[in-house]
């Protein structure tokens, strides 16, 4: 049985298209943090802690990897969420006078 049969409407020959959902996903955006020399490491973990919600263990690891790798992910967001997170991490940088960069990069 076919599935108009099932359904009882037969579309009387008409192709019917089946509507799009009406609501996109929005995009997202990685927020990143870029390793450089001079800032402690304390002070990006402690960063990873207080504005991407993680314990200190989760925090160490990606603190690591950033090191290591050049820089890393910290979280993915929508775009306000994501410009609000590297806004303030840059601002309690520079207000720790020290260089750690944060930036997003669409997901
Ligand atoms: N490379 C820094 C150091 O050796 C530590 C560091 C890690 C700095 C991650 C920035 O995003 C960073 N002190």
């Amino acid at each position: 049985m076919s599935e108009e049969e099932r359904n009882g409407n037969d579309n009387g020959g008409l192709v019917v298209e089946r509507a799009k959902p009406k609501l996109a996903k929005p995009p997202l955006f990685k927020v990143v943090i870029l390793n450089d020399d001079y800032t402690p490491m304390d002070f990006v973990v402690e960063v990873l802690q207080v504005f991407f919600n993680l314990n200190y263990e989760e925090a160490h690891v990606i603190m690591l990897h950033i090191h290591q790798k050049g820089k890393g992910v910290c979280g993915v967001f929508t775009r306000d969420i994501a410009e609000t997170k590297v806004a303030l991490v840059n601002q309690y940088s520079r207000e720790g006078k020290h260089p750690l960069m944060c930036e997003m990069e669409e997901a």
